[in-house]
């Protein structure tokens, strides 16, 4: 009898032999409402075991998908020190060819990886789903943390989309960044990389309710997998999932949502082009 560690869906090659690598990051240190997402990578990877690794809507199979599974980042210490971290991880792996998908967490590491990845690939596009803009310059006097981390990724990324957006502070809604899921296919730059930020709040409550900082009125699971087609004619370099809430995820539905998109996302993005539908 072996044992193994607790590892995502069919994520079973090395690292060396991947094409896809899934790295997590339980950091919980600037939530405002309620928390959870430390625990979230456990629970994305528990509930991966309930679904199946085929994508029917992709024609693709994870398994057929070399995915690797690196565990956890240390969460502990200084949200620098982390960020330097994720930031030094995704560069790694991009430069390697392979594709992150960064299991957070809460928002904020998304800055760590588009500074990775943007240094990797020199010029970089960031496309965020998200149900709040996310583009404070300081909240609760700090300028970095999840009410703010966009704001810090577009000083970063040489350009911004955030889709899904429906709750804002005010002092943003003018701003060019937001654009309808019909017109991403335009807004975005055909010839640049791509990073995914997947906040989960995007998604409809109803649907996905184990998150953060629910929203009222987001997308359906079809709208998110809709965005996913559009991406495939990008180059999309990799991409987080963050923002799950475990403790708020009484059914499971939430992290089961997660594992699922986060399937799907692989098979859209990055199953061999043979294969693409
Ligand atoms: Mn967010």
């Amino acid at each position: 009898m072996s044992t193994r560690p607790l590892s995502f869906l069919a994520a079973d090659r090395p690292y060396e032999a991947a094409e896809v690598v899934i790295l997590g990051v339980p950091l919980e240190r600037t939530v405002s409402y309620r928390g959870g997402p430390a625990q979230a990578p456990a629970a994305i990877r528990l509930a991966s075991d309930s679904v199946e690794s085929y994508s029917a809507l992709f024609q693709a199979d994870l398994s057929e998908i070399g995915v690797c599974d690196l565990g956890d980042l240390d969460p502990h210490a200084s949200l620098s020190d982390v960020l330097h971290s994720v930031e030094r991880e995704v560069g790694r792996i991009v430069r390697a060819g392979k594709a992150p998908v960064v299991l957070g967490g809460e928002h904020t590491i998304t800055l760590g990886a588009v500074r990775g990845a943007q240094a990797a690939v020199g010029k970089l596009q960031l496309l965020a789903l998200d149900a709040h803009s996310d583009l404070r310059d300081e909240y609760e006097g700090a300028r970095v943390c999840h009410a703010t981390v966009l704001r810090r990724c577009q000083e970063v990324v040489e350009g911004l989309i955030i889709v899904g957006a429906r709750s804002f502070y005010g002092g943003e809604v003018d701003e060019p960044v937001f654009a309808r899921v019909e017109e991403l296919a335009e807004r975005l730059d055909p010839a640049l990389p791509v990073w995914l930020s997947l906040d989960l709040d995007a998604l409809d409550p109803a649907l996905c309710p184990g998150v953060t900082n629910p929203e009222p009125g987001g997308f359906s699971y079809h709208q998110v997998i809709g965005i996913f087609k559009a991406l495939r004619p990008f180059r999309v370099v990799g991409m987080d999932l963050v923002e799950l809430a475990p403790p708020y995820d009484p059914s499971g539905v939430s992290a089961v949502t997660a594992a699922k998109l986060v399937i799907e996302a692989i098979c859209a993005l990055w199953a061999p082009a043979r294969k693409r539908a």
